[in-house]
């Protein structure tokens, strides 16, 4: 607690630290509330530098990114709630810090009276599209360009040679176990038909566009009617296809139980989830292509399997990436994943046919 105050007394906050507290649920960075005696709270957060190797262009694509929001919503009065506002460090420009151990952090502005949720109704779902449609519509004309925070972060040939590499080494000796034997039977197959993304792309018929490329639904800021105040986690904000950020939305906020639930029959997928938050996403985000608009339901798709695949490269990796909370966590979220898969395969001529009638 001391060691934190004395690393949050570093950036320029109004007023002087009361309190700092565990935040949030991220499976990457760590992260914490802060209390001023000025009455402005603020978030602080320890960068994961194993997986954000570059602080510096981390943050200088967060700052490009909000610094342009915040001139796009300059007219707006709740501009202060709709962007995250970094704090610089007092002796510099800079909006990063190492501590003495090489440890990295940054703070923001905290928002006030805003909600995060792990579950959304239909009505919110709504707004939430709308609020991505608008969200990459303004960053569309954004001039500076944005570096790969994490290089290919969402590229499926990548991340199903991570899974083959895994493989390969099995460095923790848990390939044995039959339960990863049956995944993978059912998960390699299916690596072809998920990178057709990658395929269209190569053909020219898909186009990167600045996305959020982290769209899990707890990434979002609600307030207490509902209503988007913004999106937060901006660590992935870079070019990528709409299918990330459409995909990810649906992978978290239309799966009927959690991303981690051990009991594969609760996993199932919400269509009146993935209806509402097409019909708001389709009404803002107004320079989608044809290609794009008919693989919509191909992403949520994607990011069931690519999120499986990822998990189950950890598992048998030895969990070096992802937090967890019990040896086989990994193992438990590949299953959940997959069989959110199948439920969303269920359903895909369904969600076919709503794109039809819009
Ligand atoms: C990570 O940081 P967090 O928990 O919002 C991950 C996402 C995964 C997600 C799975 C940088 O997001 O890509 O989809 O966990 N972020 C990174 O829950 O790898
Ligand atoms: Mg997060």
């Amino acid at each position: 607690m001391e060691e934190l105050k004395n690393i949050a007394s570093k950036f320029a906050i109004k007023g002087s630290v009361v309190d700092i507290k565990p935040l949030g649920s991220g499976l990457i960075n760590d992260t914490f509330f802060v209390k001023a005696d000025s009455g402005e709270d603020y978030v602080l957060q320890k960068i994961n530098t194993a997986i954000f190797k570059d602080p510096e262009l981390l943050q200088s694509n967060i700052v490009a990114v909000t610094d342009h929001l915040r001139k796009k919503l300059s007219g707006d009065p709740e501009v202060g709630r709709k962007v995250l506002k970094f704090l610089q460090v007092k002796d510099g420009g800079k909006t990063w810090l190492q501590d003495g151990d090489g440890g990295c952090w940054r703070m923001s502005v905290y928002i006030r009276d805003s909600y995060t949720h792990d579950t959304v109704n239909p009505e919110y779902s709504y707004y939430a599209g709308r609020a991505f449609g608008e969200f990459e519509s303004m960053l569309s004309d954004l001039d500076a360009p944005l570096g790969e925070t994490i290089p290919d972060f969402h590229n499926m040939e990548l991340r199903a040679r991570q899974l083959q590499e895994a493989i390969s080494a099995d460095a923790a000796g848990r390939l044995s176990n039959p339960e990863v034997q049956a995944l993978l039977d059912e998960m390699l197959p299916l690596s072809g038909p998920m990178c057709k993304a990658e395929a269209l792309y190569n053909q020219g018929l898909l186009p990167k566009r600045i996305c959020h490329c982290d769209t899990k639904v707890n990434n979002i800021l609600f307030d207490a009617d509902g209503n988007i105040l913004c999106v937060i986690d901006l660590d992935t904000v870079m070019p990528g296809f709409v299918f990330s950020d459409f995909g990810d939305f649906m992978r978290t906020a239309a799966n009927n139980a959690a991303e981690d639930e051990p009991d594969t029959s609760k996993v199932t997928f919400n269509m009146d989830i993935y209806k509402a938050f097409t019909k708001g996403y389709l009404e803002t985000a107004t320079f989608l292509t044809p290609v794009e608009i008919e693989h919509l339901p191909y992403a949520a798709l994607r990011f069931a399997y690519m999120q499986a695949v990822r998990f189950l490269a950890d598992y048998i990796n030895g969990d070096t990436y992802y937090k967890i909370a019990n040896p086989e966590h990994n193992l438990v979220r590949t299953k959940a994943q997959m069989a959110l898969y199948r439920s969303i395969e269920s359903h895909y001529s369904e969600m076919m046919d709503y794109l039809n009638i819009k």
